[in-house]
Order: structure tokens, then C-alpha cells, then sequence
């Protein structure tokens, strides 16, 4: 029986099974960009990972370690006691359970009907979700019915003893009571001095008195209640989460900041405490309502799995990102677990940001701020590996840390040693994905004032990275970019990725062309720039190398060699792999030096090449490369399906692009019970989004501007989805034979080309 099913709007958990809690853990995440919370039972069990996390309160929890996202103190626990029997679904019989989440309106619903072990009868419905309306927020509800007069114990509170997986960041700074029912809660993490601040109340129908009770970095208070046969028992928790790092106490001075903060959670705490369940749930509910107004997109199909998908692309988009931040970014699990320490990666530039670029531009914009603030430690990087300009960390944190990525993890199948990570020393392509990421931003936007104040700088310093990692290969009399990883990770060390050649040629070039441009169209911000970057140098550096810079051209076959080695490569029969559930599988059988020596790639990567470059070669090669270099793809990645499935689909094979797409919806919301443990992928996430609006729907970006080119598949009827272009809200219907039509909402009249014609939106 499937544990899981899929109702369009709602995810539903059928029924409860302990191996499988993690799953439902990530994927039933609630939040709002500023707090994650798993949604970690009630009650615990073995092997649940309870995590909350604030975004940007990173902290090292030693000097061995990189810096993470800490795992701050639990306010999701309720424990129930009944006539001195306590709630637990592993113990007594489940005579009923079943665990929904609304993907439009963030809550989620878990209906039981529990006999102990002494044959006491309950019925119990534990409601939750973290406001949008106020991102402090995180509210529950606990309705209570048992079959005979019983007492009633519940304890909740704030617990302070966790951990990420054994790693505690916290020191215990204040635990108090006061008032006899406002718990307060202040920790401070261990190396970056951030305190986090947290408050609960909580309250019953019924006539109780809390106790307050302490333990080792915890607090509660525990109510005692006697209810009579069939007498409903309503228990409501307001838990509420500042940090000193939120951006609304940022301008006070240290000193004052702590107690600012102290005021202002204590006059929530009170203000909540006059404030329902349901109350608090309405206006979170209408934010969702105004998000999916501007993000939903309609699919004429009957499969509800397909419609499940995309509503639940849009509710982890809007619960991954704080859009009003540009000091934070977003997390490979975004704020759904422990699992790359919430650390940012390309995935943010090339999967996630085009939803936000074309659906959200202001969400958008904070993002690319955000990288902009990353310039201190992308030139502190360069700077420590003897280059110019910036080069990005290959995984960011803290605005200003620089590179994060840790240098050892997991165990070497073979030598039983622990593995070097060597992306963060040579996977170097992040520099040029932010500045595409910029260039497609500007398109689409037309946003000068982002470009004037943040853009330019980043695209200058960039190229200037790349002109100086250049090397220079005199007996070849060209330059190279080599010991570098592209984006497939199981090859290492390799000379002339394909990918990473011409996406640094693309940043020089795009760099040219800006200096160009301002020194004719906006004299006075060329020479600001220019006094404090020398772009006459950064010009010069470019003009010198540029023309000589090698990028691999398709051979006598017609492939493009996606590094100097690829093409020699021994060939595996990988297809064992390919058809397997298990990702990483392969590493069961090869460490990471084996399959440098093979020809299979991790993810996509001469591909996502000609995604992101739809006119660097003709039809007729990127066609060719596209089947060669997919048969030779393990997917591995959550990033790579989605890119594969939208040029399949350019390229006719309907079959496989439906069958990648499928691939691609499934990473976290498919029946793999294990996948999604240490946290969502985001960037697959955005990944969806980008296979119904890039591939079926046909949308991109080019020098004359929007292009709309539909193929749909063969058994939906329609497909409607929002863009907004240049400031204008469109709404974009393809119909069943790919006719489009297109509305514009508001906005100005917008020029954009339906399958090649010019055509004025009024
Ligand atoms: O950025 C990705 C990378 O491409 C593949 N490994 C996981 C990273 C984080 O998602």
C-alpha cells in the first residue's frame, strides 16, 4: 500500500510507519524563509531528525568543522500523558492515522484514533504551521477526545538539548518562567556569538494551571486536566523565534540589540496569547493566497501526481526563500534539514532563481543582492589562490565567510579512509553561473538600477577572475582552464571542461561588452567603476587572452569532448545504475579516483552547456551531444534530470523527456523513502518549475528578447502559467497543439515572439 498520496493541493501521509518519518519529516516542512521546521511528530521516536532552523545564524561547532546551520531548540514536542499512559504510535494499536499538508495554505493535519495499551480510546488532531504573516510565528493545535473519564497530562515547551547529528553549537545563556506561563529561552551559538531568542505560550478550554518544569537546557510547562468521557480537550501552543542576526535589529548597536529583542518577543508572546489558532491561521492562509495567485500554474491533465508536482515546486520555493533579505541565500535543503549545512551552492543562480527571475523579479533581486554582498569573501578566495577579481565559494554561507565547503566527508569504499572533497578547491564554474544568472536577471527584468548598483561590479570582477585563471600553454600557443571540476563531479582534476571553458569565455565577453556599453551610455558610472575596479586593466587582462582561450569544438563525430580526457575514457556499462532506484549507487562498487577513469558522468554538464547556450552549436549537433552525453548520464544528481528533460523534449523524444521529467518530479515528492532524509533538493524543486515553464511551455531568453515555443505533452490538454516580462504580468495558455495565447494582467504592452513571430501583448 502507498504511503504517500497526492491530492493536487494536499500531500498525504496514509498511514505511520517509523522506518519512513525522516521522509515525511522533509517534504512536510513548514516555514517561511526565515524559520524551517521539519515537521518532526509530536511525540518522538527513533530516528526522527527534529530540526528548526533560523536562516544566516551559522555557526563552526569547532575549529575541524566548516561553519552550518545550527539546529536550534525544539518547540514542536507536545507530549500527552492519559491516566499515566504516554501517546506513542509504537506502542497500543493505531486504529486510524493519517497526516495531510496543504500546499496552498502551509498547515498541516494529523487525524488519529489510538487505543493504549490498557484499552484507553482517543481521538487526536495535531494542526501546525509556521505563519507567513509573521515569519516569528509557529503555531499548534491539539484537540483531544478519550472514550472515559480520564486525567490529562500535557507537557510542551522549548527544548535547547539538540544537536545537528551529535554537533552542539549552543551555549545556555536564560531559561525562565515568568508570569507563571511565558517560557523564554535565550542560547547563544558557541563560535559566531549570534543569540537566538525564543518564546512559548500556551493555553487549554478547559480550566488548568501550568507547572513550570526545567530540565538540563530545556523548559516546559505541564498542564493536568481531568476530562470526562467524550469531552473535547483543545491545547493551542504559540512558539515564536528571533535571532540577533534578523534583519529588523541589524541597525541597533550590539549592546542594545539583546534587549530590543527581549521587548519586542515579549510583547508578541502576549499579544499571541489573546490570539486563536484559527485567527493566527487566516492571515497566514491569505499571504499563501496572494502567493499562488501570482505563482500557480494550471495543467489540463487527470494525473494528480503531475498536478501535485508543480503545487508542490511552488509551496518549497516560497518556504526556502527570506525575499526580503539580501544578507542570507538559499540552502541545498533550503531550511528542511541538516544535509549540506545550509550552505548555498550554483543551484541557486541556474535552478532556483529562474522561478523567482520570470514569477518574482523583487524575490529575485534580493537573491543576486545577495551575491553581491558574497564579493567580500569571492575576492578574499581569489586573493588565497593567487588570482584576480572574485571568485566565488563553491558553497557560501554568512555573506562574508568566504569559501565553506568542507574538505573531508564520507568514507572511500576502497581504502576505508575518509574522501577529500575537492569541489570547494577546483570547482570553479560558480563564477560564471552567478554572472549568466545576472544576465538572464537583466533581460527578463530590464532592471537598470540593480545593474548600476550591484550588477556591473559583479560581471568586472568575474571576468577579471577568469582572465587570470587563464593559463597559458606555450607550445600550444593558446590558454587553458586546467585541474578544475565542472558540474559532473565524478571527474576530477580533468583540463578544458567544456562547460567551464565556455561559460568563463561567456563572462569575458559579456564583460566587454558592459565596459563598451557604460563607457558610451553612462560616462559617470564607467568612471566610478572604473576608479575603483581599473576597468581599463580588467579590459586589457581580457583582450590578451580571450582570443586564444581553447574551447573544445564537436570532433570528426560530431561530440564535443567534455574535457580532454572524456572521450579516452574507459566505457561502462552503467545501465545497472541507470535503472537502479539508489542514487550514488555506483559508489558501492567504485570510490571516487575508479570513476575518474570511466566514461559516465554524475549529471549533466556538456548538456546543461547547450541548455543554458541554445546557439552556440546548430540543431543537428546539440541534438547529437544530447543523446550521447545522456546515455552516458547516471543522474545522480537531483539537479540533472530536469535540464535533460527539457531538451529532450526540444529534440522530439517525447518518451524520455516524459520519463525525466517524471524522474525529476519524483526526487523528494516520489515513493523513495530515504531520499529526501537529510532535507529537500531545492534546486530539483526549481528544477520542476523550469521543465513546465522552459520545456513544455517553451520560454527563454535570447537577443531579440522572450521567445515562446511550446511542445507539450502529447496527453495534456493545456497549460497555463505566469511571467512577468520587463514589468509585465502575463499569463501564458498553450493549448492542446501548442496554439498560445497570451494575457497580460498589468503592465505595460510587452513585445514578445510566439513561436518566432513578433507579437505587441496590449
Ligand atoms: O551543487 C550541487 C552539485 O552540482 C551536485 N552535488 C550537490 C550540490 C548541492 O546540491
Amino acid at each position: 500500500m502507498q504511503q504517500l498520496e497526492y491530492k493536487g493541493t494536499v500531500i498525504k501521509e496514509c498511514f505511520f510507519d517509523r522506518k519512513n518519518i525522516k521522509k515525511f519529516e522533509a517534504i512536510f516542512t513548514q516555514g517561511n524563509g526565515y524559520l524551517g521546521i521539519r515537521n518532526a511528530l509530536e511525540e518522538h521516536y527513533v530516528g526522527e531528525i527534529r530540526d528548526t532552523f533560523i536562516t544566516g545564524t551559522f555557526n563552526k561547532a569547532s575549529k575541524e568543522e566548516v561553519t552550518e546551520l545550527p539546529n536550534i531548540a525544539d518547540a514542536s514536542t507536545v507530549k500527552i500523558i492519559v491516566d499515566e499512559e504516554e501517546f506513542s504510535l509504537t506502542e497500543g494499536k493505531i486504529c486510524f492515522y493519517e497526516r495531510s499538508l496543504d500546499l496552498t495554505t502551509g498547515e498541516s493535519v494529523r487525524s488519529i484514533k489510538w487505543e493504549s495499551p490498557k484499552g484507553i480510546k482517543l481521538d487526536l488532531i495535531f494542526r501546525r504551521f509556521v505563519s507567513l504573516d509573521n515569519e516569528h510565528i509557529f503555531v499548534q493545535k491539539v484537540e483531544l477526545l478519550c472514550d472515559k473519564d480520564a486525567n490529562i497530562i500535557i507537557e510542551s515547551g522549548i527544548d535547547g538539548s539538540v544537536t545537528n547529528s551529535g554537533a552542539m553549537h549552543f551555549e545556555d545563556i536564560q531559561r525562565r518562567v515568568y508570569e507563571g506561563r511565558y517560557m523564554e529561552y535565550i542560547a547563544k551559538t558557541t563560535q559566531s556569538n549570534v543569540k537566538i531568542i525564543q518564546g512559548a505560550v500556551c493555553s487549554l478550554n478547559k480550566e488548568a494551571s501550568a507547572i513550570p518544569v526545567m530540565g538540563r537546557r530545556t523548559l516546559a510547562n505541564r498542564y493536568s486536566i481531568k476530562i470526562k468521557a467524550n469531552e473535547k480537550l483543545e491545547f493551542e501552543k504559540k512558539s515564536i523565534f528571533f535571532s540577533e542576526r534578523d534583519k529588523e535589529f541589524a541597525h541597533l548597536k550590539d549592546e542594545n540589540r539583546l534587549d530590543e529583542i527581549k521587548r519586542e518577543s515579549a510583547k508578541l508572546i502576549r499579544e499571541l496569547e489573546t490570539q486563536s489558532y484559527n485567527e493566527l491561521f487566516k492571515r497566514s492562509e491569505a499571504k499563501w493566497q496572494d502567493y499562488f495567485e501570482k505563482s500557480k500554474i494550471d495543467i489540463g491533465t487527470d494525473d494528480i501526481y503531475v498536478k501535485t508536482s508543480i503545487n508542490f515546486a511552488l509551496y518549497h520555493l516560497r518556504i526556502m526563500v527570506k525575499t526580503d533579505d539580501n544578507r542570507v541565500g538559499i540552502g541545498a535543503k533550503a531550511l528542511s534539514g541538516e544535509g549540506y549545512k545550509g550552505h548555498s551552492f550554483w543551484d541557486t543562480e541556474l535552478f532556483i532563481l529562474p522561478y523567482f527571475t520570470y514569477t518574482h523579479p523583487e524575490i529575485a533581486r534580493t537573491l543576486l543582492e545577495y551575491r553581491y554582498h558574497n564579493l567580500y569573501g569571492a575576492r578574499l578566495k581569489a586573493k588565497e589562490n593567487g588570482y584576480e577579481g572574485a571568485m566565488y565559494p563553491w558553497e557560501c554561507a554568512w555573506v562574508d565567510d568566504g569559501e565553506v565547503t568542507p574538505l573531508y566527508m564520507g568514507a572511500d569504499i576502497v581504502t576505508g579512509e575518509i574522501t577529500k572533497v575537492w569541489t570547494g578547491l577546483i570547482e570553479h564554474h560558480i563564477t560564471a553561473d552567478i554572472v549568466y544568472a545576472i544576465d538572464n536577471y537583466y533581460r527578463v527584468t530590464n532592471d537598470n538600477d540593480y545593474m548600476e548598483k550591484y550588477g556591473y561590479e559583479i560581471i568586472f570582477e568575474a571576468a577579471l577572475f577568469w582572465a587570470s585563471r587563464l593559463e597559458y600553454i606555450a607550445d600550444k600557443d593558446r590558454y587553458e582552464i586546467r585541474n578544475v571540476i565542472g558540474p559532473d563531479e565524478y571527474k576530477e582534476h580533468v583540463d578544458n571542461n567544456a562547460y567551464t571553458n565556455y561559460m568563463a569565455a561567456y563572462t569575458m565577453r559579456l564583460a566587454t561588452k558592459k565596459f563598451e556599453y557604460l563607457k558610451n551610455n553612462n560616462k559617470t558610472l564607467f568612471d566610478a567603476l572604473d576608479s575603483k575596479l581599473d576597468l581599463k586593466y580588467i579590459k586589457e587582462c581580457i583582450e590578451k587572452r580571450l582570443p586564444k582561450l581553447y574551447l573544445p569544438l564537436p570532433n570528426e563525430d560530431g561530440i564535443i569532448p567534455q574535457s580532454d580526457t572524456f572521450l579516452g575514457l574507459k566505457k561502462l556499462d552503467i545501465i545497472k545504475y541507470k535503472n537502479s532506484d539508489e542514487v550514488l549507487g555506483i559508489y558501492n562498487d567504485y570510490n571516487t579516483n575508479q570513476l575518474n577513469e570511466y566514461m559516465v558522468s554524475k549529471q549533466s554538464d556538456t548538456v546543461m552547456l547547450l541548455y543554458l547556450f541554445r546557439d552556440l552549436f546548430d540543431y543537428e549537433t546539440r541534438k547529437k551531444n544530447f543523446v550521447f552525453y545522456e546515455d552516458k548520464t547516471l543522474h545522480d544528481s537531483s539537479l540533472s534530470k530536469s535540464t535533460h528533460a527539457i531538451l529532450a523534449n526540444e529534440f522530439d523524444f517525447e518518451e524520455m523527456s516524459y520519463k525525466l521529467f517524471r524522474g525529476a518530479i519524483s526526487v523528494d515528492l516520489g515513493a523513495n523513502m530515504k531520499s529526501s532524509d537529510e532535507g529537500i533538493h531545492s534546486a530539483s524543486i526549481g528544477g520542476i518549475w523550469a521543465v513546465f515553464v522552459f520545456g513544455f511551455g517553451g520560454t527563454n531568453i535570447d537577443d531579440k528578447g522572450l521567445n515562446i515555443n511550446p511542445c507539450l505533452p502529447v496527453n495534456w490538454d493545456f497549460l497555463e502559467f505566469p511571467l512577468v516580462y520587463q514589468g509585465t504580468r502575463l499569463r501564458v495558455r498553450v493549448e492542446k497543439g501548442n496554439q498560445v495565447s497570451v494575457r497580460r494582467l498589468d503592465g505595460k504592452s510587452a513585445e514578445i515572439y510566439i513561436k518566432g513571430e513578433k507579437q505587441l501583448i496590449k
